[in-house]
């Protein structure tokens, strides 16, 4: 009997301290943590949902993080939301968490992305067989640099899989990688004012669609087994002999919790979107104009009330406003 009774008071202290242990989170929770990655469009977007929370008073920060980086915190719950995921370059991870029930989605952008190896129109001249994958060995020295005759292939922070298709297509190439979008752009706006022959990482809505002509390689098309089953494509024993889906999504998510701590916010993120034009045009006024994304955030909700005020009438908003 008396045993019982120990156990249970046990399981009370257990109790305890288990509410005590998890009163920090349940106040910090109000605080909506959003993440920042490294491109401009993404920035300009996670700074017009923070001040769509202002509105409704809800506090938030923003959490710098590298793409690859920012799964584990949504995982464990210390980050709450990231607006802009690619598909091209974040799928693998997230379809991971979508399967392991640790990640909620809050709907796709109306918007159809690519995002790949990219040269400017004026490169057909010097090689009249792009876009085709197969003319890039053919052409390696347009791209070379140095004493180095491989051509290179200037890349971000985010993609994953470029040395494994330049082995598995066996591709004359290397790859830098530059630490964000800005390092890209100046690569671009430097080569084609000399009209020089560049490769590099673009996609698209960017605000290239708006300013310069070019082409993504045309790859092997994608197909997910081209990630997953070395024997498929054209190289049967490596993967990825394919490109990114020529037409890809982009999502917003958030953390598993999110929507029960905070339901307004989440219907706030669930109905906010954007369209290509928007984003194209945010990251015009970023990379190109030299405007802070909170100033271009600032700007676009002072000028589009009719787009964003229903995105906070939700019933979960109701006693927030
Ligand atoms: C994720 N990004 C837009 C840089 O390709």
């Amino acid at each position: 009997m008396s045993y019982v009774i120990m156990l249970q008071r046990k399981k009370l202290l257990y109790c305890i301290t288990a509410m005590l242990l998890s009163l920090p989170q349940a106040l910090h929770a109000q605080t909506v943590r959003i993440i920042l990655n490294d491109w401009a469009s993404q920035h300009v977007i996670s700074h017009i949902y923070s001040q769509l929370l202002s509105k409704v008073n809800i506090d938030s920060k923003f959490v710098p993080l590298p793409t690859d980086g920012q799964w584990y915190y949504l995982k464990y719950n210390y980050v709450d939301v990231q607006v802009e995921v690619w598909q091209g370059t974040m799928e693998d991870k997230l379809a991971q968490l979508i399967a392991s029930n640790d990640l909620q989605e809050a709907g796709s952008y109306p918007i159809e992305t690519r995002e790949d190896w990219w040269y400017p129109s004026y490169v057909e001249l010097l090689c009249p067989k792009l876009p085709d994958w197969q003319a890039l060995n053919d052409c390696a020295h347009l791209f070379s640099k140095g004493d180095d005759p491989r051509g290179v292939y200037y890349t971000g922070p985010w993609e994953k899989n470029d040395h494994a298709r330049v082995r598995a297509l066996g591709l004359n190439y290397r790859i830098e990688s530059l630490p964000d979008d800005a390092a890209l752009v100046t690569i671009l706006k430097q080569a084609y004012k000399l009209n020089q022959p560049v490769l590099l990482f673009n996609w698209t809505p960017n605000w290239v669609d708006v300013q310069y002509q070019g082409q993504f390689v045309d790859f092997p098309a994608y197909a997910p087994e081209c990630e997953t089953k070395p024997e498929w494509g054209m190289n049967k024993q490596f993967l990825h002999d394919c490109g990114n889906p020529a037409t890809g999504w982009i999502k917003k998510v958030a953390a598993k919790e999110f929507p029960k701590a905070l339901p307004c916010a989440f219907s706030i993120l669930e109905n906010m979107t954007f369209n290509s034009s928007d984003l194209a045009q945010f990251a015009l006024q970023v990379n190109q104009q030299s405007q802070s994304s909170e100033q271009v955030s600032i700007d676009w909700l002072q000028h589009n009330p009719t787009r964003w005020q229903h995105w906070l009438t939700s019933p979960s908003c109701d006693n927030r406003r």
